[in-house]
This record gives structure tokens, C-alpha cells and sequence, in this order.
């Protein structure tokens, strides 16, 4: 191994860190200040026991105090150590936007256990596969959300899985544990994690046949909250409404429901992001501030013409996560009476915003500019030399808050970052005169539908499981509305019997993934379009999918 290599995994962090060198650098500068979760919920309770940290509205309202999120998040973690769940334990986590969800955060914050973002839309063949993966001690879940028993999948995933030794269920527990059980008197103070430690494992979009998991420290994600706040003006008297699903990267932390209550402002958790639920919820709670995927802008965009409420309290609306078009931009912030800003991130790490102080037009046109002086940005052609300043190329980044790799994935790790830790974003930009980048495209085999990122090979894996098909190819077409949608081109065996598209469709569904990995669209051929050394070219795949569009 020869010095420019990747640093060596650090034992029990399971992925490769920053070197001594930067680590030194980023505290020098202030950027990581050796705070952790669960000693930023202790402060700002002793600072501000009285004010209000979290509402959840829905089915009837509860609010909880930054005192009282501060003891319940306490008595939580002793409940959960008393059922031996300890530091570096993974638990797996899929709560939709409920209050019980920062509760159990902030508990395992307290214990040092990492929580495992999962996606309330994932089912059987993703959860499967992070319990076993991350060999989690306990996975929590709602009994029934979306008319989905979650209980169900629960019981499944356990026995097929020896580390799962505990579930806890929000609401009915039916064989498992109550949540509402668990919390107890603690009996020892906590010691937790240190600060350069992982806090969570988040997921990544993916390109690969199953989602790679990022870990994230206190030290850098705290850091990326605190810029957050600062560029995103997050301030004490900050209402941001959490209308994604509150485990993905953007409404967590850009600036999210933990950078406002790192600025001990309130969060309030919407619980789906239509506007007939959120309007009167904006109206209700004088929201100030929310995040929003481009799809949605454009329903709450259209809606707030239609269905006149009070959104005067709203300031900031931060559209990201897809790329935004200019024309929907330029109409979001006069129908919603709000600024707008733009956000490019990834759970990765950087994240790019458009300044409250930017001309209207960079707020429109570009993807804004990274949070932090140190996040270093290279654009660079396919042999990695930095492309002329202003040209596109590929986007590969570094910094006090970019991972260096994932977690337990060296393989990938060799590829998915350059030998001097830059992370390969598989993005195409290109950079302003005034240091902004405008996402033009993407290089990375990855779907974006509306803001859900979809590995085509994940898809294609569970198609090729159907007896009937002898290849597939997973590929995206433009929509209007959601940006990107899916098509399976699908070659049937020669003995096949008939099939339709919808057959196939269920098929997925069946497998138990997430629905919205279910193909939009099926079309059956006898032969793909090759590339010059006889791979499947997803390029010629996703013309012949544009040309039939145009038909
Ligand atoms: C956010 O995070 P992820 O990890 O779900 O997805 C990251 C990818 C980026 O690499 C890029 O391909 C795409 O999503 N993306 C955008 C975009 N924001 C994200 N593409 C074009 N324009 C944008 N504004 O999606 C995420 C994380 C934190 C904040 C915001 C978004």
C-alpha cells in the first residue's frame, strides 16, 4: 500500500476515517468542536427547559419541552440499556414522522447505539438485509402505518435473524415489545460516545445491488447543522415543518429538525406532505421554515393557488434532492409568499445551498455553493484531471463533514472514493463564475424519482428471480412531474409462458421492497443495445426509451 492510499479502517469504526491531518485542521478551525448529540439536547435543555422543541400534531397534538425531550430521552436509554442494548450496538429504525422517532434518536444518542435510518417505505428485502447486515440488536417500527403491519415484517425479520434480540413497537405491540415499555428510571449516569465517533448509519441512494451505509460522526454532522442554520438563517424562533420522511439526510439536517433544535427553535413533524395536511398545519403552528423534493414544490406551488390558507408565517422554503427546474423555482416563492432556497446534498456528505443574499436569478438557475470554506470540490473529466473552470464534468468532493468511506465496504470503498479520499458523487456539474454549481446530469447508474434515489441493479436483481425472464435492464425516462421515473426492459425466456407487465410489476411488489422501486413501466424485447465491448448499453436503452416516448 503506498502513502496516497485511503487511511486504514479505524478499529470498531468499521469504515475509513479522516487522517490525522485533517481531523487536526478541521478542529484548529472550528468546524468540529467535540459536541455530541446527546450533550447538545443536555445544554439546551439546561438552557431553555421551558421552551418547545417538538410537536406532533397528528392524531391529537403533543408537544414536548426541550426539558422534557431532554428526560425522556434519559429515561428511554435506560430502559434500553437495561435490555442490553449498549454502545456501538446498531438498532434499526423505521418510524414515519412521529414524535416517538426523535425520542428514540436522542435515547440512543445518550448510549452510544447507532440508529439505522430505514425508510418507512421499506419492506421486507430492504429491512432483511439491514438487520442482517448491520447484525442489529433491535429493530423499532409503528404497528400500522399506510395500512402496512409493520408487526408483521417485524416477526418475519426476526427469525430469520439471530442478532435481533429486541423489536418495539410504537402503539399495539401485538408479540413484541410496547416502546411505551421500555423507558425507566436510569441508575447510572450515562457515559456515551465521544464526539469523533459514529453517531448513525445513514443510507446512501446506491448504485449497487444493496444500499451501501454511511456513518456519520457527532463531530462532522454537527458541524454540517451548525452551517446549516447559519446559511439558512435557523434562529430560536425557528418552526420548521419536517414534511419528507424525518430519517433522510435533507429534512434531518439541511437544516432539518435537528438544526432547529440545535438553534432550540421547534420542529414539527408533518405527518404526510400533502397540502391539505400541511397547509392548515403551516397556518396552525406559524411555520417558518420546511423542506421540500422538487415534486412536491410543484403540488404546494399549484395548491397554494387553490386552496387559499394562511402560509403568511412561512420565510424559507428549501427545495433539494432532485434537480429543481428553473421555471417551477421561479414560481415557488411568489405562490407560497416564502424565499426560496436551493438545496444540492447528499448523505454522503456536502451539501450546497443558495444564499438568502443571492440575486434572484442564482436562486433560480443554480444548486448553490457549499456550506463550509473547507469542503474541497473538484470537477474533474473521466481520467480525473480537473476539467477547464466553468465546463462540466464529474463532481468528487472532501471536507469536515464528507465521509471517507462507507461502512464495512472496502471493496466499494476502493472504487467509490479517489487514493487521497475524495468522494466520487457520480454527479455532473459545472461551476459558476461566483462558485455555484448547476447539477446538469448524472454519471452514476442511479434513478432519481423525484427525490427517491433507485439502484437499477437492486431492481433488476428481483426481476432476474422471476422464472420467466431471461434478462433485464433497469432505466430512467424523463416525467414532468417527478423528474425521472423507471422502465424495465425486460427479454422473456424463449419458453416462456405470456406474461404482462403488470404480472412482472406484482411480482416486485411481492418480493417485499419498497413500492416505490416497483418499475413504473414494463416493456418486453428481444434484445438489448450493445456497447462496443458487448455490455448492455443502458445509454442506447434510454434512447430507444425517449424515441418511443416521442411515438
Ligand atoms: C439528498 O441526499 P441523497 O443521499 O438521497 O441523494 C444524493 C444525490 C446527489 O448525489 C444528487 O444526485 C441528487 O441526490 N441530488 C440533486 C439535488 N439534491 C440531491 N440533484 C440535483 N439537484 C439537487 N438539488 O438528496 C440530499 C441530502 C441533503 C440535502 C438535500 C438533498
Amino acid at each position: 500500500m503506498t502513502a496516497r492510499r485511503a487511511p486504514a479502517t479505524t478499529p470498531g469504526l468499521h469504515a475509513p476515517t479522516w487522517p490525522l491531518r485533517f481531523a487536526q485542521h478541521y478542529r484548529a478551525a472550528g468546524h468540529w468542536r467535540g459536541e455530541t448529540f446527546g450533550g447538545m439536547l443536555r445544554d439546551r435543555a439546561a438552557a431553555h427547559p421551558d421552551r418547545t422543541a417538538l410537536v406532533d400534531p397528528a392524531p391529537t397534538r403533543r408537544t414536548w419541552t426541550y426539558r422534557e425531550l431532554d428526560e425522556r430521552a434519559d429515561r428511554l436509554a435506560a430502559g434500553f440499556l437495561a435490555r442490553g442494548i449498549g454502545k456501538g450496538d446498531r438498532v434499526v429504525l423505521q418510524l414515519p414522522n412521529v414524535g416517538e422517532f426523535v425520542e428514540v434518536v436522542f435515547a440512543l444518542f445518550r448510549i452510544g447505539a447507532l440508529p439505522v435510518y430505514a425508510l418507512p417505505a421499506h419492506r421486507d428485502t430492504e429491512i432483511g438485509y439491514f438487520c442482517s447486515f448491520t447484525e442489529a440488536t433491535a429493530y423499532v417500527v409503528p404497528d400500522v402505518h399506510a395500512g402496512f403491519d409493520h408487526r408483521v415484517l417485524a416477526s418475519k425479520v426476526r427469525a430469520r435473524t439471530p442478532s435481533l434480540r429486541h423489536v418495539f413497537v410504537v402503539g399495539d405491540p401485538g408479540e413484541h415489545t410496547a416502546l411505551s415499555d421500555v423507558p425507566c428510571d436510569p441508575t447510572a449516569p450515562l457515559t456515551g460516545p465521544e464526539p469523533q465517533e459514529i453517531a448513525f448509519l445513514q443510507l446512501s441512494g446506491g448504485t449497487t445491488g444493496v444500499p451501501k451505509l454511511i456513518p456519520r460522526t457527532h463531530d462532522d454532522y454537527l458541524y454540517s447543522l451548525r452551517g446549516s442554520n447559519e446559511i439558512c438563517g435557523v434562529d430560536e424562533d425557528t418552526r420548521f415543518l419536517v414534511v419528507l420522511p424525518a430519517a433522510h439526510n435533507f429534512p434531518m439536517s439541511s437544516p432539518g429538525w435537528l438544526g432547529a433544535l440545535y438553534a432550540g427553535g421547534t420542529a414539527v413533524l408533518c405527518p404526510e406532505p400533502a397540502p391539505q395536511t400541511a397547509f392548515p398545519l403551516i397556518e396552525r403552528e406559524r411555520i417558518t421554515m420546511t423542506g421540500l423534493v422538487p415534486p412536491l414544490a410543484l403540488v404546494w406551488t399549484q395548491a397554494a393557488t387553490e386552496h387559499p390558507h394562511d402560509l403568511s408565517s412561512l420565510d424559507v422554503v428549501l427545495v433539494g434532492g432532485a434537480k429543481f427546474s428553473s421555471e417551477a423555482a421561479r414560481r415557488l416563492a411568489p405562490a407560497l409568499g416564502c424565499r426560496l432556497q436551493q438545496v444540492f446534498g447528499m448523505a454522503e456528505g456536502l451539501v450546497n445551498y443558495t444564499r438568502l443574499e443571492d440575486d434572484p436569478e442564482t436562486v433560480v438557475t443554480t444548486q448553490g455553493r457549499p456550506i463550509s470554506p473547507d469542503d474541497e470540490v473538484r470537477i474533474v473529466d473521466d481520467a480525473d484531471r480537473d476539467v477547464p473552470e466553468g465546463a462540466f464534468g464529474h463532481l468528487l468532493t472532501r471536507g469536515p463533514y464528507t465521509i471517507r468511506g462507507y461502512w464495512r465496504a472496502p471493496e466499494h470503498n476502493a472504487t467509490a472514493f479517489t487514493d487521497d479520499g475524495f468522494y466520487r458523487t457520480g454527479d455532473i456539474v459545472r461551476r459558476t463564475p461566483t462558485g455555484h454549481l448547476v447539477v446538469e446530469g448524472r454519471a452514476k447508474d442511479q434513478i432519481n424519482r423525484g427525490g427517491e434515489k433507485i439502484a437499477p441493479e437492486e431492481v433488476e436483481n428481483i426481476v432476474l428471480g422471476h422464472p420467466a425472464v431471461h434478462d433485464v435492464s433497469v432505466v430512467a425516462v424523463a416525467d414532468p412531474f417527478l423528474g425521472e421515473r423507471t422502465l424495465a426492459y425486460v427479454i422473456l425466456r424463449a419458453d416462456a409462458e405470456p406474461l404482462r407487465p403488470a404480472d412482472l410489476k406484482r411480482y416486485v411488489r411481492e418480493r417485499g421492497v419498497a413500492a416505490y422501486k416497483v418499475p413504473d413501466r414494463v416493456a418486453f424485447v428481444d434484445a438489448f443495445p450493445q456497447t462496443g465491448i458487448g455490455k448492455v448499453s443502458k445509454q442506447g436503452l434510454r434512447s430507444t426509451a425517449a424515441t418511443a416516448e416521442q411515438h
